[in-house]
């Protein structure tokens, strides 16, 4: 029986890839911050499981990280943890460095230290791509038609736009540089965005299928709502299912040598996009009616078009995303129209 350790168990891919580890018969110790209310909402379903348990600590502290990995002695190790969100990133940078580039350092600092060293995944994030992209055929940006070049693999240049993304690159150059100096069995999973019905409710995509929930609701009840107000609509993400993406995370730390992976669907679409289709979810067409562009929501820096190609992952990892676009949306609107209608409204808007 194989043990990890999941730090940022209690977010949405923690949650997701210890249901994939006990269903693959682990013992799973996720690591939890203290926090002064419950921050276990999306593990609940677990915290009964006897092969899952659940530990305090944090990865901004070198000396607990320590305690743990020695106590436990894992085979694996997953570092999920981090500042994710890319706008408070500009808000809070040198919360978002010790988190998300010094944690992941710290971790690799106490594996080094061990006798039995274990396996380690690192979230990367396609947002260390920035504004680059590698190009065939020489199709510019402005020029472009949906779902063709422009796209990033693992040959793309990175230039971080955030906070956020200078912190991850950081910490993804720490975990290159320990496989190859100490020969760490250490793999970066350079994923792009991937989304689901346990999503943060602040990331854009589950902020609309909230208000479209809401709204679905108030008009039942004959009420109107405030319009959801939104920032850049024209960026492009590359969006997938969270449930697809920690099957490939596994898979990359069950092969015979440590590499790097982009994991990501190769298609892309606007935020207008999805604002569109969860609308449709509905059978409402004039989604911009019920929008505000709000400027505080713009980014100071923005990254415009994310699209990865997953071919090596697909080659050496057999892995492919299962579930597209428009079953993404529509899978995320019918869970929250399902879960809200429980409560009277409590929509985000900002
Ligand atoms: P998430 O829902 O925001 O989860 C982040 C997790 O990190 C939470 O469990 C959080 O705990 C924990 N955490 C934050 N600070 C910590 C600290 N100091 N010590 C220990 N734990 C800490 O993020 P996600 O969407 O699941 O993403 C998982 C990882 O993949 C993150 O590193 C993210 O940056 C990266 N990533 C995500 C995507 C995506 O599209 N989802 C794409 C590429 C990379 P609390 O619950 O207590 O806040
Ligand atoms: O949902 P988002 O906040 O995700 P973003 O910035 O792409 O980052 C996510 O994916 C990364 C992988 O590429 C992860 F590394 C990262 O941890 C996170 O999971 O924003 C998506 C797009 C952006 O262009 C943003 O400017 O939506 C735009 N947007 C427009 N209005 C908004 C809003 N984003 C948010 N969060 N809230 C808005 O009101």
């Amino acid at each position: 029986m194989k043990k990890a350790i999941i730090y940022g168990v209690t977010g949405q891919d923690g949650s997701y890839l210890s249901d994939l580890l006990l269903s693959k018969q682990y013992t799973v110790y996720g690591v939890t911050r203290r926090s002064s209310s419950d921050n276990t909402s999306r593990i609940t379903h677990l915290l009964n499981i006897n092969n899952f348990n659940l530990i305090q600590g944090d990865i901004t502290d070198t000396s607990s990280i320590y305690r743990l990995l020695n106590e436990v002695q894992p085979d694996e190790v997953y570092n999920l943890a981090a500042q994710s969100h890319v706008g408070t990133s500009f808000g809070q940078p040198q919360l978002t460095w010790c988190v998300t580039a010094q944690g992941c350092l710290n971790i690799l600092e106490v594996i080094r230290s061990m006798g039995n060293r274990p396996r380690f995944y690192q979230a990367s994030s396609s947002e260390m791509f920035g504004d680059q992209f590698s190009i065939r055929n020489n199709t510019s940006l402005n020029n472009l038609q949906s779902n063709q070049d422009p796209y990033q693999d693992e040959q793309t240049a990175f230039n971080p736009q955030s906070p956020y993304a200078i912190a991850k690159l950081a910490a993804h150059h720490a975990t290159t540089l320990y496989r190859n100096s100490y020969d760490l069995f250490a793999c970066s999973g350079i994923l792009f965005n991937h989304e689901s019905e346990r999503r943060g409710e602040r990331f854009v995509t589950r902020k609309i299928s909230r208000y479209v929930a809401n709204l679905y609701w108030a008009t039942q009840r004959g009420r109107s709502i405030p319009k959801l107000k939104l920032g850049n609509l024209s960026a492009k993400r590359d969006w997938g299912h969270a449930e697809d993406y920690v099957e490939a995370m596994w898979r990359m730390l069950q092969q015979d040598t440590p590499s790097d992976y982009v994991i990501a669907t190769g298609n892309t679409y606007s935020v207008e996009d999805y604002l569109k289709e969860a609308f449709k979810c509905i059978d409402t067409n004039e989604y911009m009616d019920y929008v505000e562009i709000d400027q505080s929501l713009i980014r100071p820096s923005e990254v415009p078009y994310l699209r990865g190609i997953s071919k090596k992952a697909e080659k050496r990892l057999n892995w492919k995303a299962s579930i597209g676009f428009k079953d993404l949306v529509s899978r995320m609107v019918q869970h929250d129209i399902q879960s809200s209608s429980k409560h009277e409204e409590n929509y985000t808007t900002t």
